[in-house]
C-alpha cells in the first residue's frame, strides 16, 4: 500500500487543541510540512501571537515563543536581527495583527524585515469568544456587533492591500484554506515566503482566509460555504506583489 499522507516530522505527536473544523490546524500542518521540506526544524523559531494561533505551540516541534498581543512582528524582528541565521516564522490572527498589533506589522513590513509572516484571517476574535475584528464583514454578527457590523463600526480592513502600499515588502499574497485546491495554493505561497527568507530576500506576507465555526455559530461545512459565498467576495484571493525574482 502506498502511503500518501503522514504527520510531518516537525509536528509534535499530540492533539492540536483547535476546535473541530477550525482551519488553524490546516495552516499549522502546511507550515510543519514545509519545515520538513526545507530541513530547518532545528533552525526555526516560530513566533506566535496571542489568540488561537498561540495553540501552535502544541504543534511545531521547533524553538518557539508566544509574543505579547500583536507584538509578534517586533519580537521576531529582535530575534532575526540578533540571530540572522535562524529561520523566523511569524504567525498571527486578524485581531492580533490588524487591531492591537496594527502598528507592529506596518512598521515591520515598512522596514522590509527578512521575515515570513503567515496571517490567519478568520474575520473574528476567536479565542476570546467572537468579538468583532477589523476584518469582520459588513453585516457579520459578532458578540460586540449583535445585529451585524454596520458602518458605525467601520469597514473591513484589507491587510494585503494596505501592506501593498509600502515600498519594502517583497511578496504579498492572499490565499484561502476552504478547499484542497486552495490549500495546495496556500502551501505554494507559504513555500515562497519560506524561500524568500532563506535566500535573504526580505519581507513576505501570506494571508490565509480561514473560519471559526465555533464563534460564527455554524457547522464546519457551513463555515466553508460562508467563506466561499461571503469572505472571499470581500477579500479577493491573489498575488498582490511578487518581487522574489528581482531582489
Ligand atoms: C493586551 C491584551 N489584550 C487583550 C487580550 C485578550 N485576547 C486574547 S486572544 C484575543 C483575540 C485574538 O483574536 P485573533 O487575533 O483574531 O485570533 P484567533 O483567536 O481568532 O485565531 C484577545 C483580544 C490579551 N490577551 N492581551
Amino acid at each position: 500500500m502506498e502511503k500518501i499522507y503522514k504527520r510531518p516530522e516537525a509536528m509534535q505527536k499530540r492533539p492540536t487543541g483547535y476546535c473541530p473544523g477550525c482551519l488553524h490546524g490546516v495552516a499549522n500542518k502546511i507550515i510543519c510540512g514545509l519545515i520538513d521540506e526545507f530541513g530547518i526544524v532545528d533552525n526555526t523559531v516560530a513566533v506566535q501571537p496571542i489568540g488561537c494561533g498561540a495553540l501552535m505551540c502544541w504543534t511545531t516541534d521547533t524553538d518557539q515563543i508566544i509574543s505579547l498581543h500583536g507584538r509578534a512582528p517586533a519580537t521576531a524582528t529582535g530575534i532575526k536581527r540578533s540571530a540572522p541565521e535562524k529561520f523566523v516564522l511569524v504567525y498571527q490572527g486578524d485581531g492580533d495583527l490588524a487591531s492591537i498589533g496594527l502598528a507592529e506589522i506596518m512598521h515591520c513590513a515598512n522596514r522590509g524585515e527578512n521575515l515570513t509572516v503567515v496571517f490567519v484571517n478568520n474575520s473574528i476574535f476567536g479565542m476570546t469568544g467572537g468579538q468583532m475584528a477589523p476584518t469582520t464583514l459588513m453585516g457579520q454578527k459578532a458578540t460586540t456587533a449583535k445585529d451585524g457590523r454596520t458602518p458605525l463600526q467601520g469597514y473591513p480592513m484589507h491587510m494585503c492591500e494596505i501592506i501593498n502600499q509600502l515600498t519594502a515588502p517583497v511578496y504579498i499574497e492572499r490565499c484561502a484554506l476552504d478547499s484542497p485546491a486552495h490549500v495546495l495554493a496556500a502551501e505554494k505561497a507559504i513555500r515562497k515566503g519560506f524561500k524568500n527568507q532563506l535566500e535573504n530576500k526580505g519581507f513576505s506576507f501570506i494571508e490565509l482566509l480561514s473560519n471559526c465555526p465555533t464563534n460564527w455559530g455554524m457547522s464546519p461545512v457551513k463555515s466553508l460555504e460562508f467563506m466561499r459565498n461571503e469572505t472571499m467576495k470581500e477579500f479577493p484571493l491573489g498575488v498582490f506583489r511578487d518581487r522574489s525574482e528581482e531582489v
